[in-house]
């Protein structure tokens, strides 16, 4: 049995994955997948080498079926990052691709090759609902990444409530070009169709090209960032979009993909208006926001009926509780589009701990209720509306979090740096960029800003890297010598 994929029971000839020209039908996944199941089952922990390819859907519904967590790696890791991942969450093994050249942090574990074709067989009978699934890293303002555990029922209770919001259905063949190491990727993007029976074309990476080739060949949906929607409505506007795109597609293809498309949904960060406007103006189609976290899955969403607000994250999904939490502690009923307060969260669709922190764990949560940090006001509809962020020290870049104090200790680590602060500035594509600033360790011959901002890439992971590097001769402190980041980024910048 499989209660998360019911359609691998039926084991069809229904297209389910495709990757550029390597698909898999629903009866050679269940082969694929289900002979792998029964050779990893018992596993206490897998890691998972979660490269944009088959074997990453066919590692993850395998290690499902097995009933085995999966800890889905990043494959652009820098060494630092993924020596703590690896040690946080010590994997029985590591399942990659066969082609995949690992590194040295993963050596010392078992490699499990995942294949892409097998025997159907009798699948495992199901784990408990509560069984963790996945453990996806998460960066907090301080410290490493930690790993959210994820259990089996919150997947499938967000998927069927997105189904509902949506009109999810077999019928629908899913785009993408996300990552496969994080929940709107993998869980939404891949696990998503899959528990729908329906397809997913994943593009291996995010082109504008890629999108308009398949969404003009059958594709439905399209999941993405804001800086894919930036991406995209850049290139309906003839702006040249390298190298998202290679600008084969006329503003005019874009726009008829765009438009014959039955729902393009953008999350990971707010789609700004701007862009909105400009995919609206030149396909008629809004944009489809929905809000979520990795610990929470999916919260809210403008259905797929809705008349969306601008600037609206939609509605509570169904069997998702939410509430707004004021500075004091107490609820804010009002739903007058300005009454701000923390956005709170409960349901099924919660993690259950983070890995080994159980002071984070009970840090995060108020009572039943898991506090997001994000603040919102509700409309008089009841739909929410995303202001702000509680903590500065968190940045979002691309769609990626990024905490600064992850980034600050990388590069305290460089001999060239003597202090640093890390903030977040605005950015048309990437709406947020991570800056730092650094007091240099030797005034008169500062460290090279490329150097630095490799040296982040290959520490902790190519996203986090500072795209801009400003030097100084002193950070701004308090009496308390505190640093004072607000005056970085509002006073001059030299
Ligand atoms: C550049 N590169 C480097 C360096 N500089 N590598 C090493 N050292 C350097 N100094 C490489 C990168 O590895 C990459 O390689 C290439 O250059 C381009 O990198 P970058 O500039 O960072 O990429 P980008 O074009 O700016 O990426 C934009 C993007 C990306 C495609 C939109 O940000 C993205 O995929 N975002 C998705 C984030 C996401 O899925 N978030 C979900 C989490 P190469 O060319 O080989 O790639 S949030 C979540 O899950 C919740 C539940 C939610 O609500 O969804
Ligand atoms: P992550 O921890 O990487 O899963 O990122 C979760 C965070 O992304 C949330 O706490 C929000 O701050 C942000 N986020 C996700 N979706 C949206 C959205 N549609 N609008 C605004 N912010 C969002």
């Amino acid at each position: 049995m499989s209660d998360l994929f019911p359609a691998l029971t039926v084991a069809s000839d229904r297209p389910a994955l495709r990757f550029g020209e390597r698909r898999l039908t629903y009866g050679e996944l269940a082969g694929a997948a289900g002979s792998l199941a029964v050779r990893i089952g018992g596993a206490a922990r897998l890691a998972l080498w979660a490269t944009p390819t088959l074997e990453t859907a066919v590692g993850t519904v395998a290690a499902l079926l097995a009933g085995v967590p999966v800890v889905p790696l990043n494959p652009k890791t820098g060494e630092r990052e993924l020596a703590h991942i690896v040690a946080d969450s010590a994997p029985a093994a590591v399942l990659a691709g066969p082609e995949a050249v690992l590194p040295g942090a993963l050596e010392r574990l078992q490699r499990i090759d995942v294949p892409v074709t097998g025997t159907v067989g009798p699948l495992p009978d199901d784990p408990d609902p509560l069984t963790p699934a996945l453990i996806v890293y998460t960066s907090g303002t301080t410290g490493p990444p930690k790993g959210a555990v994820l259990p089996r029922r919150a997947i499938a209770a967000n998927l069927d409530a997105l189904a509902d919001a949506w009109d999810w259905s077999a019928d629908d063949v899913l785009v993408h070009g996300l990552p496969l190491f994080h929940v709107h990727g993998l869980i939404l993007g891949i696990l998503g169709p899959l528990r729908r029976g329906g397809e997913v074309r994943h593009l291996g990476r995010f082109t504008v090209d890629g999108v308009a080739r398949e969404l003009g060949d059958g594709g439905t949906m399209l999941f993405g960032v804001p800086t894919m929607y930036h991406r995209l409505a850049e290139a309906l506007s003839g702006v040249a979009t390298s190298p998202a795109g290679t600008g084969a597609e006329s503003p005019a293809a874009v726009a008829k993909a765009l438009t014959g498309a039955r729902l393009l949904v953008s999350g990971s960060a707010a789609l700004p208006l701007h862009d909105h406007e400009r995919i609206e103006a030149a396909t008629g189609r809004r944009v489809v926001e929905r809000y979520g976290m990795t610990e929470t899955l999916i919260n809210t969403s403008v259905r797929a009926d809705g008349e969306p607000g601008p600037g609206s994250v939609g509605v509570p999904l169904r069997g998702v509780e939410l509430r707004l939490v004021d500075d004091e502690g107490a609820g804010v009923e009002e739903q007058d589009g300005e009454t701000i307060g923390e956005i709170q969260v409960r349901g099924e669709n919660l993690f259950t701990e983070y890995l080994n922190r159980p002071d984070a764990t009970a840090d995060a949560f108020d009572g039943t209720w898991f506090r997001t940090g994000d603040m919102a006001v509700r409309d008089p509809d009841g739909s929410v509306r995303i202001v702000g962020r509680r903590a500065t020290d968190l940045i979002k870049s691309g769609g990626y979090k990024i905490g600064a104090g992850e980034v600050e200790n990388a590069l305290l680590d460089h001999p060239g740096v003597r202090e640093v602060a890390v903030t977040g500035e605005s950015d048309a594509d990437l709406g947020e960029r991570v800056v730092a600033w650094i007091v240099p360790t030797e005034p008169h011959s500062p460290p090279d800003q490329e150097e630095l901002m490799t040296h982040v890439a290959v520490q902790l992971a190519p996203h986090k890297r500072p795209r801009t590097v400003r030097f100084l001769a002193a950070l701004p402190r308090n009496d308390m010598g505190k640093i004072l980041k607000r005056a970085l980024v509002t006073g001059p910048t030299d």
